[in-house]
């Protein structure tokens, strides 16, 4: 059947329909529909990926999978977090997101390389409104300077735990052999077969 990916970031969407491709899903991106994108006024990640789901679900009549994610550093308590894309400001300059980043750990005494951690949780909703969500997370390090331009956001930052590259530095299998995106999308899929 059809899925709506209800995310207006080409970075993940290219990501998702790479996941989804094995499955065979034929994929409509929230973008290509039109949808409005809502405003994101959930405290956590699970309560933001829900209601971009259950939006798009609504708006299109078809199941659809959102995803809300986020870059974690120890030191920042966090953050950004939940509030990943807004460090970016309207221009969506993730150059400068990494830069505010840096900053805010020198000025916590935090040197980079420092624990960080990357979340995603994708929910997958449905027009009647049920809905379910899965969380996965990759541990590793913010490092300074950036390194690498394959991926999006701030993947030049992360050097996943088990790599001395950053995720900049992947080629997307690469990364989707291990990252939070592909670990979420792992729990999916076995939800889906437990169920059968
Ligand atoms: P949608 O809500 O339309 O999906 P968004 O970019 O606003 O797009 P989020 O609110 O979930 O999505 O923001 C998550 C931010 O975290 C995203 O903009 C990236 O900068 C960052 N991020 C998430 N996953 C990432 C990844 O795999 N690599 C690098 N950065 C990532």
């Amino acid at each position: 059947g059809r899925l709506v990916i209800a995310s207006h970031n080409p970075g993940k969407v290219r990501e998702i329909a790479e996941l989804l491709e094995p499955l065979g899903a034929e994929v409509i991106s929230a973008g290509d529909l039109g949808l409005p994108e809502p405003e994101e006024t959930g405290t956590t990640f699970e309560a933001n990926a829900e209601l971009k789901a259950l939006a798009a679900a609504q708006a299109a009549n078809l199941p659809a999978l959102a995803d809300d994610s986020g870059f974690c550093v120890d030191a920042l308590g966090g953050d950004p977090g939940i509030y990943s894309a807004r460090w970016a400001g309207p221009s969506k300059d993730f150059r400068v997101a990494m830069e505010k980043v840096h900053a805010a750990m020198a000025e916590k005494g935090a040197d980079a390389p420092d624990g960080a951690q990357f979340v995603c949780v994708l929910a997958l909703a449905w027009p009647d409104g049920h809905i379910e969500s899965f969380r996965g997370t990759v541990d590793g390090r913010a490092v300074w300077p950036p390194r690498g331009d394959r991926g999006f956001g701030y993947d030049p930052m992360f050097q996943p735990e088990d790599d001395t590259r950053t995720f900049g530095e992947m080629e997307p299998q690469e990364k989707h052999a291990r990252s939070h995106r592909a670990r979420a999308f792992a729990q999916l899929v076995d939800a889906c077969f437990r169920r059968g």
